[in-house]
């Protein structure tokens, strides 16, 4: 169980990234990725390194960029459809590193699983405003279809809030990301506080 996946958003948080991720972590969460579009890469490495600092004892990941995740010495990557091909990847950060790819299929997810991506991130369940090329909303049938099918772990990803994740959990995702519904309240511990509480629910 992944249980609630913390992303970083600097644009939509209201109190800082720094501020967020040291929340997630007393919020108890077991994953942090680092997602940061638009900086340069001096400054998005400074940054890397200093969440990686906060996230000593618990999975951290970075968005997309593998030269990043060496330099700051991160679990791993997680990897969109248009990055970096898995096997490539994985050359450079070798076996031992976490390597995470979105899928918007079957198809996609059974190439994943072919490619030796360590778990995949199914997107997008809903509607989001948060990322503007997401597609089309897939829905949580295609969370349950793919874990019929294919044997890795699943995060979604994509519009989910506190109204339809008991859906996205009961159609078998071993995760979840909520990224607006989170990082916009003031308190962001007690909110991941009750996307964890619903997989305690649905576990009991
Ligand atoms: N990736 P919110 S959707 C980072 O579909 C990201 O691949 C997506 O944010 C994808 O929880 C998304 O606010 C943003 O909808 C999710």
């Amino acid at each position: 169980m992944i249980g609630y996946y913390f992303i970083t958003d600097k644009n939509l948080s209201k109190k800082g990234i720094t501020s967020d991720v040291k929340e997630a972590i007393r919020a108890g969460v077991k994953c942090v990725q680092y997602r940061s579009k638009d900086m340069d890469s001096e400054k998005a490495y400074a940054e890397a390194l200093r969440l990686r600092r906060l996230c000593k004892d618990i999975t951290f990941l970075i968005n997309d960029r593998v030269d990043i995740a060496l330099r700051a010495d991160a679990d791993g990557v997680h990897l969109g459809q248009d990055d970096l091909p898995v096997a490539m990847a994985r050359r450079l950060l070798g076996e031992n590193k976490i390597i995470g790819l979105t899928v918007h299929s079957i198809r996609e997810a059974k190439e994943a699983k072919k490619s030796g991506a360590d778990y995949i991130a199914v997107s997008p369940i809903y509607v989001t405003k948060t990322k503007r090329d997401a597609g089309k909303p897939r829905g949580p049938a295609l969370i349950k279809k793919i874990k019929k099918t294919v044997k890795l772990p699943v995060v979604a990803i994509g519009g989910i809030n506190l109204s339809n994740a008991r859906e996205v959990i009961r159609a078998g995702a071993d995760g979840l990301c909520a990224i607006s519904c989170v990082v916009t309240k003031s308190n962001v511990k007690n909110e991941i506080g009750k996307f964890q509480q619903l997989f305690k629910d649905a576990t009991d």
